[in-house]
């Protein structure tokens, strides 16, 4: 490596000269790849945002000027600018590097990132509050064009072309989101971008300037003229224009060069700016250029898998799938909804087999939800598919525009609980909570993949209002692939029976209390363990037949204790005027970082092992 280990911060690397920047992003691109490839995490978002941090960092002041990088997962080139060169093999580990934006990680990064859509606002903010200040520093967001697709940053859109603040907000377009990028506005941007005539007039004068002589300074500036003049020839005004911000753009975002000279350009014009860069996913390595969903993010790279290894039982998110596949097959009612996450929540096969009944909204959670409101009034049985966390955008329109109305849409919260590597803010740990408080709402989990079948046919089934089925990023545990039952809405289930210790678990902590039984044997406890598979509502015939019979009982979910599971069934022991002692475990007030789940699980006390210990100095 010739200078990239030598950058500890950007000022070493603005002492660079510009020649030097080109080995500089390829050294970068080269560590970024060799390292992730290896250790896992996400890789082409980066790889397509080499040259544009470079750039960034060598034009601006950081940190005194301010980056606000959007949802964060195409900063690792940022991470290795800023002084963290070293511990970029620790990213997503155990007490390692965040794989997003983390504020207590480095000033460099100014505004915590993870869920998307999220950076013109906040760069917004930190603009007004400079300007209040009378402060003196520049303020860049950098959005791609799938975050661009929520509404969030549209609501700041509006605002910053109102508020006539210095920010520039640099689009990175590579026309992908996870997935490839669908709606209106994507359309938009593929045309400007695309647009032949303007494009060929554009190249035509491009490969002019190269052949000119360096000292043709007059004329390279007369054809560059000539170019913005075809630009608003062909587009008159942009969108953004529209909106009170200057438009520059489209340019190459692979070219250091000219991403320098333009940034330099624009950096001082006191006002919004529009920067429109064109970048490929997964730049510079083949493979992830061609299928950058695929390489959006990479698994840690570890010994292949032995042929006479048993088989896994298939993760939570596929059974989810082909479940909703297999549903939709038999009733035409039903339609799923992803906000940009087709493969995560397992709806590639639905979107291949009902084009028709199959909706990528873009990253706009909220809008999911109302929509499928919309379809519920008019006789459909949406299936919203939205991890736990990134549901937490659309919470007004779960209360007002479907549990008001009482509007039977189904709510698939996949990643419920740790989810790992992707820390805290992927974590889905609020969920029990949030929809446990909604008026009418039903709250479920099962406690394997067998069981996920069974709610979800038991949820087209019912029209009475919203129901919603939470599972964890993990394999299913049990799955037959038999033909799924209804369940009786309200029915636990038990699991084992005892009368030393009644232990309540919930979902993704069925399975690890029934793997404690026999070792509580041991100590001779007889426990009684029930699948609380309807978090709301309960079992209302089994708590009045059995609660009082147990001094002492165990709630057990994974989610946060306040507003949670344990906290209801606390509640509805103490109106019976109950003497019973509740411990009640789940996670703790407070933000769990990342890691593997096993080791987070332990970390917060849920694993079998820690249960079993806590179980026991609760009977002593
Ligand atoms: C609110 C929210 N919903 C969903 C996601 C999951 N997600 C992470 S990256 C991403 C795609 C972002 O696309 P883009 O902004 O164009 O960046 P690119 O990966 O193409 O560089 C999505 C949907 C998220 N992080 N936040």
């Amino acid at each position: 490596m010739k200078y990239l280990n030598n950058i500890k911060s950007p000022e070493d690397l603005r002492s660079h000269s510009k020649e030097d920047l080109t080995i500089i992003c390829d050294e970068l691109r080269e560590y970024i790849v060799s390292t992730i490839s290896e250790i896992g995490g996400h890789l082409a978002p980066t790889l397509g945002t080499i040259e544009l941090t470079t750039a960034l960092h060598y034009v601006y002041n950081t940190p005194k000027d301010k980056l606000i990088w959007d949802t964060g997962h195409q900063a690792y080139a940022h991470k290795v600018l800023t002084g963290r060169f070293d511990s970029l093999p620790t990213i997503r580990k155990y007490k390692g590097l965040s794989g997003f934006l983390k504020r207590t990680e480095s000033e460099y990064d100014v505004f915590g990132a993870g869920h998307a859509s999220t950076s013109i606002s906040a760069g917004l903010g930190i603009a007004c509050a400079r300007d209040l200040d009378n402060e003196d520093f520049k303020v860049v967001s950098i959005i791609g064009d799938g975050a661009l697709s929520g509404g969030l940053a549209f609501e700041a859109l509006n605002n910053a072309g109102h508020l006539k603040k210095q920010l520039l907000v640099v689009v990175n377009d590579n026309d992908m989101s996870i997935s490839p990028n669908i709606g209106a506005f994507r359309n938009y941007l593929v045309k400007i971008t695309t647009n032949k005539s303007y494009n060929y007039i554009r190249s035509t004068i491009g490969k002019l300037i190269l052949r000119l002589p360096k000292n043709f300074r007059f004329i390279q500036s007369l054809l560059k003229k000539a170019e913005s003049s075809a630009k608003n020839f062909f587009f008159p005004t942009t969108i953004f224009e529209d909106l009170g911000f200057r438009y520059f753009g489209p340019v190459d975002g692979h070219n250091i060069n000219e991403l320098v000279n333009i940034l330099d350009n624009i950096k001082n014009l006191d006002t919004p700016v529009v920067l429109h860069t064109i970048t490929k996913k997964g730049k510079g390595l083949d493979y992830a250029e061609s299928d950058p969903i695929k390489y959006h993010g990479v698994k840690e790279r570890k010994e292949p898998v032995s042929a006479n290894q048993t088989k896994e039982v298939p993760i939570f998110q596929n059974i989810f799938g082909d479940t909703s596949c297999n549903l939709a097959k038999s009733n035409k009612n039903i339609v799923a909804i992803t906000a940009a996450m087709r493969e995560g929540t397992g709806l590639v096969n639905f979107a291949n087999d009902f084009p028709d009944r199959y909706f990528d909204v873009g990253i706009a959670e909220a809008h999911a939800v109302t929509f499928a409101g919309g379809l519920a009034v008019n006789g459909k049985i949406p299936i919203v598919a939205i991890y736990s966390t990134f549901l937490q955008r659309a919470y007004d329109q779960i209360i007002h525009d479907i549990a008001l109305q009482k509007l039977p849409v189904i709510f698939c919260l996949d990643r419920s609980g740790l989810v790992g590597e992707d820390g805290a803010t992927h974590h889905g740990v609020l969920d029990i909570a949030y929809m446990r408080c909604i008026q009418g709402m039903i709250v479920t989990a099962p406690r394997d993949g067998n069981e996920l079948q069974d709610l979800l046919l038991t949820a087209t089934n019912y029209s009475s209002g919203p129901f919603s089925i939470r599972y964890p990023k993990e394999s299913s545990i049990n799955f037959d692939n038999k033909d799924p039952n209804l369940i009786e809405i309200g029915s636990w289930e038990i699991m084992t029976t005892g009368q030393d210790v009644l232990i309540l678990a919930v979902g993704s902590m069925v399975s690890r209390s029934t793997d404690i039984v026999e070792r509580l044997k041991e100590k001779n406890i007889q426990a009684e363990v029930i699948n609380c598979r309807f978090i709301k509502p309960m079992d209302l015939e089994y708590l009045n037949n059995n609660l009082s019979r147990f001094s002492k009982i165990v709630t057990i979910e994974e989610g946060v204790l306040d507003g949670g599971f344990g906290e209801g069934i606390a509640a509805w022991s103490s109106d019976k005027n109950l003497k019973n002692e509740i411990l009640n475990i789940g996670l703790p007030n407070d933000f769990v970082d990342h890691g593997p789940r096993n080791i987070l699980l332990e970390e917060v006390g849920l694993d079998s092992s820690s249960l079993y210990e806590k179980i026991i100095q609760f009977i002593k």
